[in-house]
C-alpha cells in the first residue's frame, strides 16, 4: 500500500510540474505575442510619425521655393537639393547628412513652350501661365513623401489714393511758382496717348481740399487737371493712416539700390522704363537728384526728396518728408503717382514746392507695369504626390 501511495503521489507531482511548465510556456508565448504586437504598433507609430514629418517637410519646401523665387535667389526653372547643397539645412550641426533628403524641381509654365491651360495662348502671351509647378520630395528614416504644388504669381498690391499727388498732411503747405507746371489725374500711356483708366484727381489731400485750392493763384487753377474740374483737388482718407511708412518698411528689404544719408546730388538713373528695367530704390535720409537723373520702379524716401534740373521718373514714389522741385533747366516729369507724408520737422513747413517746368502725370500703364514687375509667387494649390 505504502508503495502504491508513494507511486501515486509521485505521479501527481509529475502532473503538477507538467501543468506548471505548460502554463509557463503558454504565458511566455502570450507575452512574446504581446511584445510582437507592441513592436508592430510602435513601428507603425514611428512610420506614421516619419510619414507626417516628411509630408510637413515636403509642404514647407513648397513655401521655401516660393520665398526663394520671390527673393530672386531661385530661378523659375530651378531646383532645391538639401542633400548636396553644402548647407546644414536642418541646423543640426552636420552638413548634407542622411536626413537632409529634401528636393524640389521647378518648371515655369511661362517658358515651357506649352499652352498649359489649353486656351490657345502660350507662355508669355498668356497672363494665366504665370505659374510655376513645383515637385517636392522629402525622406525621413526611409519614409518618402512627395507633393506637387503650383505657385501662382500675383501683382504687387500698392495703395491707390485718388490723386496723382497725395498729400498726407491735412495742413500741407503747397507752393506752386509760375505757370509752367502741370499736375494731371488724366490717364496717359507711356507713349503719350490717352490711357484706358478713369481719371484720378490731380491732387488728393488727407483733409479739406480748399486748403490746397486757396494756395493756387487764379492762373494756376487750370494747371491741376483730372476728375472733378479745375482745379482737380479732392479729399482722401486712407484706410491705413500710416500707409506711407508701412509701404516703405514693407518694400525696403526688396530695394536693389540703397542710399544712406547720401549728401551728394545724384545724377544717375534708378531704373529705365525704355529698357524695361524697373528698380526699387530706398533712400535712408534725404535724397537730392540733379540734372539728367531719373528712373523707373518704386522710389522710397525716408526723408525729403529734392529735385533740380532735368529729371524723369516712371512709377511710384513714397516720401515720408517733403518734396521740393526746384526751378532751372530741363523738365521734371513723373509718370505714375507720388505720396508725400510730410512728417519731417524742419524749419520750412512747405510740403510740396514746385518751381519751373514740372509735369506730374497719372499713368495707369506705368503703375501696372511696376506692379506686375514686382509681383510675387504664393502656393495656390497642392496635390499628392
Ligand atoms: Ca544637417
Ligand atoms: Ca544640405
Ligand atoms: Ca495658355
Ligand atoms: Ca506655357
Amino acid at each position: 500500500m505504502g508503495g502504491m501511495e508513494r507511486g501515486r503521489a509521485a505521479g501527481e507531482r509529475g502532473s503538477i510540474m507538467a501543468f506548471l511548465l505548460l502554463t509557463i510556456v503558454v504565458v511566455a508565448g502570450g507575452v512574446a505575442g504581446l511584445l510582437t504586437v507592441e513592436r508592430v504598433r510602435q513601428g507603425r507609430v514611428l512610420e506614421q510619425a516619419r510619414a507626417k514629418r516628411s509630408l510637413q517637410l515636403a509642404e514647407s519646401t513648397l513655401d521655401e521655393a516660393a520665398v526663394l523665387v520671390n527673393a530672386g535667389t531661385l530661378g523659375e526653372n530651378g531646383a532645391i537639393d538639401w542633400s548636396g547643397d553644402g548647407l546644414d539645412n536642418d541646423g543640426d550641426g552636420t552638413v548634407d547628412e542622411a536626413d537632409e533628403q529634401v528636393s524640389a524641381t521647378l518648371v515655369s509654365w511661362a517658358s515651357d513652350g506649352i499652352d498649359n491651360d489649353g486656351d490657345g495662348m502660350t507662355d508669355a502671351a498668356d497672363n494665366n501661365e504665370t505659374v510655376i509647378r513645383v515637385r517636392t520630395s522629402a525622406a525621413i528614416g526611409g519614409v518618402t513623401r512627395a507633393l506637387t504644388g503650383w505657385l501662382q504669381r500675383s501683382p504687387l498690391t500698392l495703395p491707390d489714393p485718388d490723386g496723382t499727388v497725395y498729400l498726407d498732411d491735412p495742413n500741407a503747405d503747397v507752393t506752386f511758382q509760375g505757370n509752367a507746371f502741370e499736375v494731371s489725374g488724366n490717364d496717359q500711356n507711356l507713349d503719350g496717348t490717352p490711357g484706358p483708366a478713369s481719371p484720378l484727381y490731380g491732387i488728393a489731400i488727407n483733409g479739406d481740399p480748399t486748403a490746397v485750392v486757396t494756395q493756387l493763384s487764379a492762373t494756376q487753377q487750370d494747371n491741376v487737371t483730372g476728375q472733378g474740374g479745375l482745379p482737380s483737388v479732392t479729399s482722401y482718407t486712407p484706410p491705413d493712416p500710416d500707409f506711407i511708412e508701412n509701404v516703405i518698411s514693407a518694400l525696403s528689404p526688396r530695394a536693389s539700390v540703397v542710399f544712406n544719408n547720401y549728401t551728394g546730388v545724384y545724377t544717375g538713373m534708378l531704373g529705365n522704363e525704355a529698357t524695361g528695367n524697373y528698380v526699387i530704390t530706398k533712400s535712408n535720409g534725404t535724397l537730392q537728384m540733379g540734372g539728367g537723373s531719373g528712373g523707373a520702379g518704386i522710389l522710397l524716401v525716408d526723408g525729403d526728396l529734392v529735385i533740380s534740373g532735368g529729371w524723369d521718373y516712371v512709377g511710384y514714389i513714397f516720401v515720408t518728408g517733403r518734396v521740393v522741385m526746384n526751378g532751372g533747366a530741363g523738365t521734371r516729369r513723373l509718370r505714375g503717382t507720388i505720396c508725400i507724408g510730410g512728417d519731417v520737422i524742419q524749419g520750412s513747413t512747405v510740403l510740396l514746392w514746385v518751381n519751373g517746368t514740372v509735369d506730374l502725370l497719372y499713368s495707369s500703364e506705368a503703375l501696372s507695369l511696376v506692379r506686375e514687375t514686382f509681383g510675387t509667387y504664393a502656393v495656390s494649390a497642392v496635390t499628392e504626390p
